[in-house]
């Protein structure tokens, strides 16, 4: 390393410089690269990133500004089991997440870092998790020896001087350290230090273990932040929703990893709904607090999507095509031999001979997946057409409806709205769904996920849910909270819903809702649409399956509860008894 490289070319802040060195002198990078997220800065990585081979220019006529990239096979999704919480007591990061002493921690991963990036250069990323101004925004500096991470911070965060602008002369910023050593799976850790502000990362190239302004920062420490700081960071899309007449209303949903966040925050409405219009905000984390005018209001702390490609088309989801036809990097997709992207699930005829996601040749014959389960895009957020124009306002957007969601082939109805805020936040400490691709591990089996938050909660769940119930204290009007299951299956397997641009009568009715436009039926597990108030027109085939959808079956609802209990068990010494109290409404009810 040239000393030359020490001074930073873009920042006097010594708490940021110091930082720096101290973790350079550790990890003994050949070089330093501060990055300034100029375009000059984009051209010259994006150069060398495709002469080393991490990324591999597509077809410039098809694809304009997109590359591809294809990670280690053994390095494809977060692994939640090297996923830690170091909080100084085990307590406080819960039952739920993986703990380790924090000096424990820090001991084993300096050492692994120790001269980690030795013929490597380590690129100084400062980013803002926010809109530029936004008394919500916070500030990251990620040290990474991987130039596929900085160039996908780029797309994700406002990348380059305007964070150092923001910081000013403070010390306040996460300091994120990720070294990809031989990404070897036993020695990866992705480690949280809540109460440093603190992210290490080692062993791993791929996604949410890497791009640490994303899960590491907007919602494990961001949860942690929320927590200390009255604020709410949470795992959801934010979406506009305005009417034919213009009058808008904000949607907050939360779904787990892969289950069509992405899809439902860029939904198109069908041509029954015309003058309607969706507006993205969104499609991942919100982080909510309580305004002036005691209404929660939401920012989407990112820049850009990382969605998942597979069962991505024109049908499902029109907005993302468009948006990743240009400056969009792919991860793990198919190519076609004209070097153009292929994934299972895309619009027209499977090519007749690709390229797979490990690089070898595929035929339609083949018996392995051409695009990896958890391949990826990272687009800008201004390629999106339905781009909301307040994703950059500081103030947010006012929420009035929380969605929960999850992926379920049975129990949970297609959309009941909660009774209270109380009552929704049971319903969201219960919500389960079916395990998809973005986590290794059993797919299709069902676990709990909290609020979808499970993976990301950086402290103990027993005590999110109490935050959760105070924050009702500091909201005057609070949102309204719905539960949705888009993919409940009848006895033959088949979706009861069409779903995709049909969730938006689903969603007109949580709108009407919010404005009091229309009465509801009461049932023990909430209100549901009364049949004239659903606008099913165009759809009316549809009607006894939407039916079926709506079913609320007392047998499977008793196993229902019980398999919640294992949860509330794991969470017991911390569970808030509101949330017990609930349960019992709930057996009542039933
Ligand atoms: O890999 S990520 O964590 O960024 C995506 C996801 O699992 O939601
Ligand atoms: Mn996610």
């Amino acid at each position: 390393m040239k000393t030359l490289e020490l001074a930073a070319q873009n920042t006097q802040n010594s708490n940021v410089t110091q930082w720096v060195e101290e973790m350079a002198i550790l990890c003994k990078p050949d070089h330093i690269f501060w990055c300034n997220g100029s375009d000059m800065e984009k051209e010259e990585l994006t150069c060398e990133a495709v002469d080393k081979g991490v990324l591999i220019q597509l077809n410039q006529q098809k694809l304009p500004g997109c590359y591809y990239h294809r990670s280690n096979p053994n390095d494809v999704a977060r692994v939640e089991q090297c996923t830690f919480i170091c909080t100084q007591t085990r307590e406080e990061a819960g039952p739920t997440n993986n703990w380790a002493a924090p000096e424990e921690m820090y001991r084993k991963l300096y050492g692994l870092c120790e001269g980690s990036m030795q013929g490597r250069t380590m690129y100084v990323i400062p980013y803002l998790m926010g809109p530029i101004g936004s008394p919500m925004t916070k500030v990251g500096i990620e040290l990474t020896d991987s130039i596929y991470v900085v160039l996908n911070m780029r797309i994700m965060t406002r990348m380059g001087n305007v964070a150092y602008e923001q910081l000013g002369d403070s010390k306040d910023f996460n300091r994120g350290l990720h070294t990809m050593l031989d990404v070897n799976p036993d020695r990866r850790y992705i480690a949280h230090f809540p109460q440093d502000n603190t992210i290490i990362s080692v062993g791993s190239a791929y996604g949410g273990n890497v791009l640490l302004g994303k899960k590491c920062l907007a919602l494990r420490i961001g949860s942690f932040l929320g927590r200390k700081e009255q604020w709410m960071a949470e795992h959801m899309l934010i979406m506009g929703v305005e009417s034919p007449v213009g009058e808008k209303t904000y949607v907050a949903a939360a779904f787990p990893s892969a289950c069509g966040k992405t899809n439902f925050s860029m939904l198109i409405p069908p041509k029954q709904f015309q003058g309607w219009k969706i507006w993205t905000v969104g499609d991942d984390i919100a982080w909510m607090k309580p305004g002036p005018d005691g209404r929660l209001y939401a920012i989407n702390p990112e820049a850009g999507y990382f969605g998942v490609a597979p069962g991505t088309n024109m049908t499902s989801n029109p907005n993302a095509m468009k948006t990743i036809q240009r400056d969009t990097i792919y991860t793990n997709v198919a190519l076609t031999p004209d070097l153009d992207v292929w994934w299972e699930g895309k619009d027209g005829p499977v090519p007749p001979k690709l390229t797979d996601w490990k690089g070898n040749p595929w035929t339609p014959d083949s018996k392995e997946k051409a695009a990896h389960p958890n391949s990826r895009f990272t687009a800008p957020m201004h390629n999106n057409p339905a781009l909301a124009k307040e994703v950059d306002d500081p103030q947010g957007v006012p929420i009035s409806a929380i969605i929960f969601g999850g992926r379920r082939a049975s129990t949970i109805p297609l959309i009941y709205q909660t009774f209270n805020w109380i009552h929704g936040v049971y319903v969201g400490a219960t919500m389960g769904s079916e395990m998809t691709a973005a986590a290794a591990g059993t797919i299709g089996q069902v676990r709990r996920d909290p609020m979808a938050m499970l993976p990301f909660c950086g402290y103990n769940m027993g005590d999110y849910f109490t935050h959760w119930l105070k924050m009702r204290k500091h909201i005057k009007y609070p949102p309204k909270i719905f539960s949705v299951n888009w993919f409940r299956k009848d006895d033959r397997g088949h979706f009861l819903w069409p779903g995709f641009t049909e969730n938006m009568r689903v969603l007109k009715w949580i709108v009407d809702r919010c404005h009091g436009r229309c009465a509801a039926q009461e049932t023990p597990l909430g209100w549901v649409p009364k049949a004239e108030d659903f606008d099913m027109e165009g759809l009316e085939d549809h009607l006894s399956k939407l039916n079926e959808a709506q079913e609320i079956d007392l047998e499977e609802w008793k196993r229902e509860v019980i398999s919640q209990d294992e949860l509330f068990i794991k969470l017991y010494p911390d569970l808030p008894r509101e949330l017990i109290f609930q349960r019992e409404l709930l057996i009542a009810r039933l």
